[in-house]
């Protein structure tokens, strides 16, 4: 896809009405610092239109981009973020199983995973409540550049067999540093939005 127009256009904080969109929406999920907003800056061809920080816990809001005039990225709160307060982890979890309920216009939900660690309980249920509400995750495994070429494959196989995904889950590695990976996720979205 050419990227015409990319713009942060609704932001949500953790106890605001979701927006009822009519334009179709992808949403990208995962554990906090696992490189979301870096993701969206690569597809998006934007250096900093998603703020993306060394420091966890940056996005705390559901912050959708409108994509050239015809659809909607979303970017999730990452979760895991030790930091915070139980209520207002509580708040988070509540806030993502509304959104992922209540958003008729969701067209898939894309999990991030760092492709050098094991996912962790926070990362399997986050997996569980996307599958439970009808979505088939796409798996990123991010960060693909810290690793020897020859280890992506196991790495992915691992994370897939961790989660507990069938056999046919799509996961695609990608490297927000060099952007390895891009084309095959604008692909996979392609096929989404069809
Ligand atoms: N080497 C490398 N670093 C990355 C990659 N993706 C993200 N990072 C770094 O990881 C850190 C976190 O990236 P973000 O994109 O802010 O992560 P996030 O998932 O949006 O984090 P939250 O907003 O806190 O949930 C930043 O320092 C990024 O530069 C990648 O593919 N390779
Ligand atoms: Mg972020």
């Amino acid at each position: 896809m050419v990227i015409k127009s990319a713009e942060l256009d609704i932001v949500c904080g953790i106890t605001s009405t979701l927006p009822r969109n009519e334009l179709p929406e992808i949403a990208f999920s995962g554990k906090s610092n696992v490189g979301k907003s870096s993701l969206l800056n690569g597809l998006l061809n934007r250096k900093a239109l998603a703020r993306t920080s060394a420091t966890p816990g940056k996005t705390q809001t559901i912050n959708y981009y409108l994509v050239n005039k015809e659809l909607y990225f979303v970017d999730l709160p990452g979760y895991g973020y030790a930091k915070v307060s139980q209520t207002t982890r509580e708040k988070w979890g509540a806030m993502i199983e509304k959104y992922l309920k209540k958003s008729p216009s969701l067209k898939a939900v894309f999990l991030l995973i760092d492709i050098r660690h094991e996912p962790g309980a926070n990362d399997k249920q986050m997996y569980e409540w996307i599958a439970a509400n009808g979505f088939k995750p796409v798996i990123i495994a991010t960060k693909s550049d810290k690793i020897p070429r020859g280890q992506i494959k196991k790495q992915t196989s691992m994370i897939l067999k961790t989660l507990g995904c069938p056999p046919d889950t799509v996961i695609l590695p990608y490297s927000a540093l060099n952007r390895s990976g891009r084309d095959e996720i604008w692909e996979e979205i392609g096929k989404i939005l069809q």
